[in-house]
This record gives C-alpha cells, sequence and structure tokens, in this order.
C-alpha cells in the first residue's frame, strides 16, 4: 500500500480514533523520503506493521470506594512495538482515556524511545478512573486493583511501564508494592520509583529538565540563549514543575501555569519560592491552581470556559513556550497568535499538544518548533537509566544522571537538525525526529523477519 491508502486503510478501521490516527497521519507525512530511498520498507509493510499495536490488553478494574460502594473502571495496556526493546511507557489515569489517547501515546513512545538511543519499545496504558477528589486509601485501593491484572503482563525483560497524566510517585508505590507482594520479587518492572527503593536521582525532574536542555540548544542555533526570557507554560503537574525550575536555573523568567480549570498568569515571574508553593499546592494539598492569586496577589487568574476557541493562555506576549498539560492544546488560532507576537521557541513537553494546523503554521514562520517526541524524552530517557541501575543494583548520583540526561538532550538536538538536514529540510527538528527513530525502527523489524 503506498503511504495514503495505509491512512485510508487505518481511517476505515478506526473511524472513531482521532488522536491516533493524528499521530499516525504526522508521520506518515515525515517518511515519505524514506520510503523512496528504502523500497523494501514497503514490501515488508513497515507502515502497516507498525501502525498495528503487537498487543493490546483491556481489563475490568474493580474496587471499593470510601463509603463501601463498588467501583467499576476499565484498564489498559498498549503494547506497541517490541523491535528495539521490550515495551516501555507510562501509564495515564485520567477519564478521558479511551484506545485511541493510548495508541496515539504509544505510537509516539516507540519513535520517542528510538530517539534516546536506549533500546527501549514502545507503550502505553492507563485507565479511565479519576484520581481527582479520590482519597489516599482510594488511590491505593484503585492502584491495588489495576496491579492485580496489570502484573501478569509486565516484567522487566518484557515492558516497564511509568508515569504520565494522574500517575506520580504516590501511584508508582502503591503499584510496585502490590507487584511485588504478588510475584515475591523486587525488581524494576516499574519507572519512577522513590529514590530510597530502586529510583533514579532526577527521574522526576528529568522531562521538564530535559525540555528545557533541548529547548536551550535550540536557542544556541540562534546565538541565542534562556536569560532574560519570557516564558509561558501550561499545567501544574510534574512537567511544567521541573520545566519552570530550569527555566530559573537558566535565567529565564516563567509567567504563567495551568491546570483543567484556568490559568495564572504572574507578570513578575513565578520565582523560586513561588514555584516551591505550586509544588505543595499541587503535590502535597492536590489543590487548584487559581489559590496562586490567593497568596501572590499580582498574579491574574484567568478560567476556562467551554466557549473559548482557543487557549487564552497563549496570547500573553512572550519569548518562549512550553505546553505541558496535555494534546491538542494549541490550535491553528493560537499558533497565529504567537506568531504576531513574535514568539522564538515553541518546545512541547506534552506529547502532540500542537494540532497539526498549529504546527504548519509554527514551521512557516520563523518560530523554532519541536515536537514531544524530542523534546520530552528526557523522561524516559532517565527511565532507561533506572531500568540500568536496577538491573545492575547500583545506585548513581544527582550529578551522574543529569549528566547523562543532558548528553541524550543534545544529542536528540544534534541528530534532528543533522537528519532533516540530509533528507533536504534543513531545521525541521519534526521531520530529523521522525525519519531518524522510523529509519531505526524499520531497520530492526527488517533484521528479525516477519513476526
Ligand atoms: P500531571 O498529571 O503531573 O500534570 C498534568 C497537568 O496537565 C495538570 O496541571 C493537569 O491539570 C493538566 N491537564 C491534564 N489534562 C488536561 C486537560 N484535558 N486540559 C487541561 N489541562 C489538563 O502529568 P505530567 O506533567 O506527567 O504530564 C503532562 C504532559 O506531559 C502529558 O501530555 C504527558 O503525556 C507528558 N509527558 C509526561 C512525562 C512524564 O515523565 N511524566 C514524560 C513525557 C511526556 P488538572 O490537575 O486539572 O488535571
Ligand atoms: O510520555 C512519556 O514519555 C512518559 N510518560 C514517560 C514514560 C516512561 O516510561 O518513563
Amino acid at each position: 500500500m503506498s503511504n495514503n491508502e495505509v491512512l485510508d486503510f487505518l481511517r476505515a478501521k478506526n473511524p472513531y480514533e482521532l488522536e491516533y490516527l493524528q499521530a499516525v497521519e504526522e508521520v506518515i507525512g515525515s517518511v515519505r523520503k524514506v520510503l523512496d530511498r528504502h523500497p523494501e520498507y514497503e514490501s515488508l509493510k513497515i507502515l502497516e506493521r507498525l501502525t498495528e499495536p503487537e498487543r493490546i490488553i483491556s481489563f475490568r478494574v474493580c474496587w471499593m470506594d470510601d463509603n463501601n460502594e463498588v467501583q467499576v473502571n476499565r484498564g489498559y495496556r498498549v503494547q506497541m512495538n517490541s523491535a528495539i526493546g521490550p515495551y516501555k511507557g507510562g501509564l495515564r489515569f485520567h477519564p478521558s482515556v479511551n484506545y485511541s489517547i493510548l495508541k496515539f501515546l504509544a505510537f509516539e513512545q516507540i519513535f520517542k524511545n528510538a530517539l534516546t538511543s536506549l533500546p527501549l519499545g514502545g507503550a502505553k496504558g492507563g485507565s479511565d478512573f479519576d484520581p481527582k477528589n479520590k482519597s489516599d486509601n482510594e488511590i491505593m485501593r484503585f492502584c491495588q486493583a489495576f496491579m492485580l491484572e496489570l502484573y501478569r503482563h509486565i516484567g522487566d525483560f518484557t515492558d516497564i511501564p511509568a508515569g504520565d497524566i494522574g500517575v506520580g510517585a504516590r501511584e508508582i508505590g502503591y503499584l510496585f508494592g502490590t507487584y511485588k507482594k504478588i510475584k515475591n520479587e523486587f525488581t524494576g518492572i516499574i519507572t519512577g520509583k522513590g529514590e530510597y527503593w530502586g529510583g533514579s536521582a532526577i527521574r522526576p525532574e528529568a522531562t521538564g529538565y530535559g525540555l528545557i536542555y533541548f529547548a536551550s540548544h535550540m536557542l544556541e542555533t540562534k546565538d541565542d540563549s534562556l536569560e532574560g526570557k519570557k516564558c509561558l507554560i501550561s499545567g501544574s503537574g510534574n512537567v511544567a514543575q521541573y520545566a519552570i525550575e530550569k527555566i530559573l536555573d537558566k535565567g529565564g523568567v516563567p509567567i504563567t501555569a495551568s491546570d483543567s480549570n484556568g490559568f495564572i498568569y504572574d507578570p513578575d515571574g513565578i520565582d523560586r519560592e513561588k514555584l516551591a508553593y505550586i509544588k505543595k499546592l499541587k503535590n502535597g494539598d492536590r489543590g487548584r491552581i487559581k489559590k496562586y492569586t490567593e497568596v501572590y496577589t499580582e498574579a491574574k487568574y484567568t478560567a476556562y470556559s467551554h466557549d473559548d476557541d482557543h487557549n487564552p493562555l497563549w496570547k500573553i506576549e512572550a519569548d518562549c513556550a512550553f505546553p505541558c498539560a496535555t494534546q491538542n492544546e494549541v490550535n491553528a488560532l493560537d499558533a497565529q497568535t504567537m506568531v504576531k507576537n513574535k514568539l522564538l521557541v515553541l518546545a512541547e513537553g506534552a506529547n502532540m499538544p500542537c494540532t497539526p494546523e498549529a504546527i504548519s503554521i509554527l514551521q512557516s514562520s520563523a518560530v523554532l518548533y519541536a515536537p514531544g517526541k524530542a523534546t520530552n524524552a528526557g523522561g524516559v530517557a532517565v527511565s532507561g537509566l533506572e531500568i540500568t541501575q536496577n538491573r545492575m543494583g547500583v545506585y548513581w548520583n544527582r550529578e551522574q544522571v543529569d549528566n547523562n540526561l543532558k548528553h541524550i538532550m543534545k544529542d536528540i538536538h544534534n541528530v534532528c537538525l543533522k537528519v532533516a538536514a540530509e533528507y533536504g529540510s534543513p531545521g525541521n527538528y519534526l521531520e530529523g525526529a521522525n525519519i531518524f527513530a522510523f529509519v531505526k525502527v524499520a531497520e530492526a523489524m527488517k533484521a528479525q523477519g516477519i513476526i
């Protein structure tokens, strides 16, 4: 099948999986030139095989809430591709979780993991469970019920999950504890563990830090830096918090943060004290970002409205933008506004935060744009380092892991530019990332035969 026929086939087969089709279409758009150079990929049906998950597990999760009522959720694991290593990717707990969302995330993960240079295949999982307004005991009971089924599908050389939206240190602890109890073994079957029980230093920080290392390299190509740059950040979870922290380290000025209800704009900048407040609010009290303006009255809160045709956060004039919340949070109107405001850089912290229309507007402007599979790969890269430490039975300190992370992000940045130039699209990070990762995975699939 030609590329277009593969897409038409997928559209007919998965008509409601809009996010999945979006992610596939983007990659297919980039790899046309690769297939001209490698006609054997077509006869080996690499695209058809890459877009059909190797395995999808879906299961019932029953648990008791604090009122002794039985609750039923659906759990999933999408084991997308194991050509270059065991399945690897996060777990998302959010009411929006469905096949489309997890297949798009697992598909993206194949290429992201290939970019890290570590031997990791692609996967994603999670549940439509909503962790908001649940007690700690309810979270624990849900995680235990979820792992009671998931445990038989994962393993340290089979599939190694981690966190994502709604799954942080607390959930990873309960999930790991349950696995250990069932299997009676202490192995590295999940990453993002606490640092004193098998976790890696810098894993909580890795995605946000890696994002800002990458963005700094992007600015360096223009002999520029983050020093003094006003930065827009969406989200206020794991990725956003550590992106803000690293922006501060680099002398930048973060001025926004958000959650699903609204965003805060602090014209004076979110300094270290204010960031500590956000961390406590979000990770400890699990409160809403609106509270920030009760303490820091110079900041303004704007609630999101369902009628908004775009996200007003992106209207604020700034130099850099880091969407760190969720998919499709930057649309064409947002991108047009950013271009008009002479934004310098947009680097994606979240997975697929820009719509295809937004990407093409950014790419045909002077804005430097780089996709999440390259810019947010620091998280899974340090997960890979956690796996290595677990297998070796060693602990690497913060400096060692951070140095590794810096090297990995620099290498990803450089390989994207190198491959983009080789394929006639200089400066196109998206094309460089897709082509480099696709060829790597395709070669592994070719070597391993038709299975
Ligand atoms: P968290 O759960 O820690 O934080 C998510 C943040 O995004 C919260 O502020 C949340 O607000 C907001 N958010 C979630 N869903 C929506 C929505 N539908 N609309 C608006 N805001 C929303 O997740 P992470 O920080 O870990 O993940 C953020 C993004 O980064 C995701 O796209 C994830 O896939 C990606 N990512 C994460 C990595 C990691 O290591 N954690 C690695 C690479 C990518 P609220 O509290 O209101 O829900
Ligand atoms: O999207 C991602 O890369 C993650 N949620 C982290 C995956 C991982 O296995 O660390």
